[in-house]
């Protein structure tokens, strides 16, 4: 391991190459064939730093956090508070005030849409979205429109699966409350223009929540210079374990907002018929957290920042174009999204005109491809693309060109498979 980060910082550009030895599951064989994991927008692969982190954990520092004054109990608590303090970091130094774990993406959004949200949207105030979020920004804001006679709207998409900027105005109107967006798209790759967006719905009062799912692993983020009010994102997302998100938000916003649960660890103090709660961010972690996971996520916090974002973003760029261009080789394919990799992020969605798929995944699957198919939690978009589902291959550090090639070479055999071509 120490060698590998020593020749990984000698790069300037990240060698998948080199990393790729650091993440054990690639040397499995899938179906006889080398492992070709194509689904990292779903989930990434974990290196070897987090999965000796998880053991560890339990090895040696297991308790419960916040309550013991036993040594194990402070060990672990400084190890979850320890990932706190990087993930503050990460996404642009702010307070460990405004650093909410949560169980993920959605978790996050949840916790905005219950805690803020039924008290601060009321009939007649709008919600604004886009045409390309992933359910998890999206069923939250529709349960909560119907709920309170809340208005949603939807910032379309053009094209190339870019949003239309030009109406805008018409869109985040003075009556818009809360405007929420997806900062890179998990079916068409687009990196939207969130510092612009929270500039528009500030002007009109509104908040900003950017869903940094699908960004914060592959993109240098920081919520400071975006100014967004909420930013949430998920540890697995990321080379971490599952079960982690964070919910970031602004200090004075969460200061005003309601817990989300209530219970052990999220009060100050309680009488029998009296609560107070505690102070940030414990008041929105009621109950015994997802330690071990947090724990662990810091060995995938440091493995990105020891590869620089900016390197991870570059070998992005680099494989989605090439990925772009081979497939576009392939007439019978329907590539989506930005095809400008300045625009998009590395989720590459397609279609084959007369495959379905569902059949091609599977495909794929037999030649040792993992790639996804579906709505990709996505309905709307895939109704709006005019598709009910796509593949997907989405791509991460340790990914190479040649499994690019691989992915071509087993489109074109499918082809011969299904279509006798
Ligand atoms: N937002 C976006 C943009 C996502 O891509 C996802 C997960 C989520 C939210 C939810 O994250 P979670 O960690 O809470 O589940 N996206 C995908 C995907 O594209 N394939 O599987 C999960």
């Amino acid at each position: 391991m120490d060698t590998i980060t020593t020749s990984k910082k000698e790069h300037k550009q990240l060698d998948p190459m080199i990393l790729r030895d650091d993440f054990p599951i690639l040397n499995r064989k899938i179906n006889g064939k080398d492992l070709i994991y194509l689904d990292n927008a779903a989930t990434t692969q974990k290196p070897w730093s987090v999965i000796e982190s998880l053991r560890r954990y339990y090895e040696y520092q297991n308790a419960n956090v916040h309550r013991g004054l036993h040594t194990l109990a402070e060990e672990a608590t400084s190890a979850f508070e320890n990932t706190r303090e990087k993930v503050a970091q990460f996404i642009g130094g702010v307070k460990t005030e405004e650093i909410i774990y949560t169980r993920g993406t959605t978790e996050a959004i949840n916790l905005v849409a219950y805690s803020w949200g039924r008290k601060n949207i009321k009939e007649g105030d709008r919600i604004v979205l886009t045409e390309m979020e992933h359910h998890a920004n999206l069923v939250p804001w529709i349960v909560l429109a119907k709920e309170t006679g809340a208005e949603l709207r939807y910032i379309p998409i053009d094209v190339d699966g870019m949003l239309q900027m030009d109406n805008l105005d018409q869109i985040i109107a003075p009556d818009t409350k809360l405007v929420s967006v997806t900062h890179m798209s998990n079916v068409l790759g687009t990196i939207n223009p969130v510092k612009e967006l929270a500039e528009r719905a500030h002007a009109q009062g509104a908040l900003m929540l950017v869903d940094g799912a699908q960004s914060v692993p592959h993109l240098q983020v920081n919520v400071k210079d975006i100014d967004a009010d909420f930013y949430a994102f998920s540890a697995h997302k990321m080379l971490g374990p599952t079960g982690v998100g964070i919910l970031y938000g602004k200090e004075e916003i969460l200061e005003n907002m309601e817990p989300f649960n209530y219970g052990g660890e999220m009060i100050s103090e309680v009488r029998f018929d009296h609560a107070d709660w505690n102070s940030l961010p414990w008041k929105f972690e009621a109950g015994t957290p997802n330690i071990a996971d947090a724990v662990a996520f810091a060995p995938a916090l440091d493995y990105l920042n020891d590869l620089g974002m900016e390197a991870v973003r570059e070998h992005e760029k680099e494989i989605t174009a090439y990925a772009l261009r081979r497939l576009s080789e392939l007439k019978y394919l329907r590539v989506f999204g930005p095809t400008d990799v300045k625009h998009r992020g590395g989720a590459v969605s397609f279609i084959d005109r007369e495959i379905h798929p569902h059949d091609l995944a599977t495909f794929l699957d037999s030649r040792g491809i993992a790639v996804r198919a579906g709505h990709h939690c996505a309905q709307p978009l895939a109704k709006r693309l005019g598709v009910v589902s796509t593949a997907r291959a989405s791509f991460y550090i340790y990914n190479t060109m040649e499994e690019v090639d691989k992915l071509v070479e087993a489109l074109k055999e499918a082809r011969r498979y299904f279509c006798n071509e």
